[in-house]
């Protein structure tokens, strides 16, 4: 019999639920850029209040909502403070300098997590030769990093240099819940000294499509014109948003079994020889680990498993990264620690 796959590139690869098909099939819909949609008003209302904040907008991805809250934090030229490692800095197609005009001042971080006294002394003092500082964003859990969580009190300390300055943050907080369970603490305690909040309905939520955005009203009345600007005015988009009620009331709780999944998949090949992984960096889904062997190199071994019907993904030219999600049990954690011994010791 063939082996079943195992997806371990992303959580971005889960497959919607038959509960959220259904919801979309019976979605009560409305042209939502008329503000006509009841099911996006009452997802993001159950966002809003389930991360602390006062209004939510639904957003077509991670990327959209990081962008939206960059535009409507800052003006152009202004500076933004983030970690070197971090999703906005790397992976968006540098869109806060092509959309927003903005510059990144990317402070190196300690397993991702930003220093507050490095944070405290990038602040640009007023100096016409200067970037004006327009914003801090912090990622929490840090994906580059190894899917790394903010201890809550290095968060409250940026938060006080933040008010102290007069600056916003913004949190990117992709996986936000997988770092909720890490820290036995509630979403919204991790979001409470940040002014914006991302998160992502179609990572480990499964859902098929979106994000949203959070902060205060008026945050977000600027941000919903600033979506439209882009292009992300959607119209009967509650089929969509169906599926992310159904990820936020469902599939919140059930994180914890991908941390754990991480976690002894993580146990289970940080011994093997030639494979470095520094088990404190796995904090929640994420699994990072570079191979340093005569034998083998990263891309042999990403080609290897393939073949073996298990996809992990080469992030670098000796590291690997692989995601835990709703799609992988604990079974098949099981057997791609086996493929990896094997493979590893030929
Ligand atoms: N991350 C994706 C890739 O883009 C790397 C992944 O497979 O992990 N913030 C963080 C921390 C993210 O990890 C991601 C996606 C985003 C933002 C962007 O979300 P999307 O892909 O919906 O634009």
């Amino acid at each position: 019999m063939e082996k079943r796959v195992i997806d371990l590139r992303s959580d971005t690869l889960t497959q919607p639920t038959e509960e959220m098909r259904e919801a979309m099939r019976n979605a009560v819909v409305g042209d939502d850029v008329w503000g006509e949609d009841p099911t996006v008003k009452r997802l993001e209302e159950m966002a809003a209040e389930r991360l602390g904040k006062e209004a939510a907008l639904f957003v077509a991805s991670g990327t959209m909502g990081n962008q939206v809250a960059l535009m409507t934090h800052c003006s152009r030229g202004d500076e933004v403070i983030m970690e070197e490692g971090c999703h906005i800095y790397n992976y968006e197609v540098a869109a806060a300098s092509v959309i927003s005009g903005l510059q990144a001042r990317p402070l190196k971080g300690n397993y991702g997590i930003l220093d507050p006294g490095d944070v405290k002394r990038a602040i640009r003092p007023p100096d016409i030769h200067h970037p004006r500082t327009g914003l801090i964003c912090l990622e929490n859990s840090h994906n580059r990093a190894g899917g790394t969580v903010y201890p809550l009190e290095v968060t409250r300390e940026i938060g006080r240099i933040a008010r102290e300055a007069g600056l916003p943050i913004h949190l990117d907080g992709a996986r936000i819940f997988n770092a909720a369970i890490a820290l036995v603490l509630e979403a919204r305690e991790l979001a409470q000294d940040a002014d914006s909040v991302m998160f992502c309905l179609s990572k480990g939520l499964a859902a098929p499509v979106g994000s949203l955005l959070l902060g205060n009203r008026d945050f977000i009345y600027r941000a919903r014109r600033n979506r439209k600007m882009l292009g992300g005015g959607m119209r009967q988009v509650g089929i969509l948003a169906a599926a992310g009620i159904v990820a936020l009331e469902k599939m919140v709780d059930r994180l914890s079994e991908d941390n754990a999944n991480a976690r002894a998949l993580a146990e289970g090949i940080a011994h093997i020889p030639g494979i470095h992984l520094d088990l404190q960096a796995v904090q929640t889904n994420i699994v990072i680990f570079s191979v340093q062997s005569p034998k083998m190199s990263a891309p042999s071994l990403v080609k290897e498993l393939a073949s073996e019907g298990i996809k992990v993904h080469l992030i670098s030219a000796n590291s690997i990264r692989m995601v835990t999600h709703k799609d992988v049990d604990r079974e098949d954690v099981e057997r791609t620690i086996e493929a990896i011994t094997t493979n590893m010791g030929r």
